[in-house]
């Protein structure tokens, strides 16, 4: 299968990271969906990446469909099954994923020409970063992982996001306000398929 993906996006490297973990074999094709040239819309309507597509020539999208397509094949699972876990799990998912969306709308809208930059428009979606880290926080609490005694998708999907955020944003120290947060992305660093995925511009 390939993933059709740029190596900046948070949605891309999370489905890279469950790739990996799942010693699930693909090849990578990088496509900036911002470009002239790209060919994202051809695999998606939507223009945006990832883009999951099959050995049959199907794609799958986005990225939330790709990691619950991946559970069904063989590997480790990372999404529980029991019903109150798993949807806590797809929650967090959506958490972090909203922080990303927040993120990337933000970095979009600087990069607009300066008269037509809504600062209203970017101080909405730094509360939502802001509001959306407090609450990975709270649910993480003092514990170290945010649901079970094991790595899931919510640590993938918030270490991606988190990674996002020092890549485009080093200066909102996120750290210094989270320190649990910092733990579970120390601990996430160390896995081979996290460091090898890391925002490349
Ligand atoms: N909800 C989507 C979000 C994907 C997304 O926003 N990808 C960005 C890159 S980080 C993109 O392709 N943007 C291009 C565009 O919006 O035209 C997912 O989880 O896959």
């Amino acid at each position: 299968m390939k993933l059709v993906a740029s190596l900046t996006s948070p949605f891309a490297r999370k489905v890279r990271i469950l790739l990996l973990e799942k010693q699930i074999p693909f090849e990578l094709v990088v496509d900036i969906p911002w470009n002239s040239d790209t060919q994202v819309p051809l695999h998606n309507p939507l223009g945006k990446v990832p883009v999951l597509v099959l050995e049959s020539g199907e794609t799958v999208y986005d990225s939330r469909v790709i990691a619950a397509y991946l559970e069904t094949l063989p590997g480790r699972k990372f999404i529980p099954q029991y019903d109150v876990a798993r949807i806590a799990v797809l929650r967090l998912e959506a958490l972090a994923d909203g922080i990303a969306d927040a993120a990337a709308a933000v970095f979009i809208e600087r990069k607009r020409p300066p008269v037509q930059v809504s600062d209203d428009w970017i101080d909405r979606q730094m509360l939502k970063i802001q509001r959306g880290l407090a609450g990975l926080s709270v649910w993480l609490g003092s514990r170290m992982y945010f649901v079970g005694d094991d790595v899931t998708l919510a640590e993938i999907a918030a270490v991606s996001t988190l990674g996002y955020l020092d890549f485009r944003f080093p200066e909102l120290d996120w750290r210094q306000s989270h320190p649990a947060l910092a733990n579970m992305a120390l601990r996430m660093e160390l896995r081979v398929s996290v460091q090898q995925t890391q925002p490349v511009a």
